[in-house]
């Protein structure tokens, strides 16, 4: 009888133990999970890097990637100008459309931020 009951609560601890094998938490949905995500807090499925520095370009205004996005980076984002596609200052996917008030629209509300956050790159200077 004591076999038993000992089979039964093993059984129910096997049961009630949750798993984590193949769970991969996807806080913004855009179906790359976190850890992987180089912009984990916005979605971004196509994953566009163009200075390839793991930090996604829609969470990425960070151009000389001295860790921070501001006057040095937004000399390089004005001298570039609207309607262009230069990769690297674009803030949308696809990557080739053209730089436009979206684009100018996150470099201003990221001005003085450090970039990311990336899944891939957690905790370096690139993108935190
Ligand atoms: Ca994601
Ligand atoms: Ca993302
Ligand atoms: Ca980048
Ligand atoms: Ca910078």
């Amino acid at each position: 009888m004591k076999r038993i009951a000992l089979l039964a609560a093993i059984g129910f601890l096997c049961w009630a133990t949750p798993t984590f094998a193949g769970s991969n938490p996807d806080f913004d949905l855009d179906g790359v999970g976190d850890v992987i995500d180089n912009c984990s807090e916005a979605a971004n499925p196509a994953q566009d890097d163009t200075d390839a520095d793991d930090c996604g370009n829609l969470c990425d205004c960070d151009y000389d990637q001295d860790g921070i996005c501001g006057l040095s980076d937004f000399g390089g984002f004005t001298s570039k100008g609207f309607g262009t596609t230069n990769e690297l200052y674009n803030h949308t996917e696809p990557v080739w459309d053209t730089i436009g008030f979206g684009d100018f629209g996150f470099f201003t509300s990221n001005f003085g931020q450090v970039p990311g956050p990336s899944g891939t790159t957690a905790g370096t200077i690139a993108c935190p």
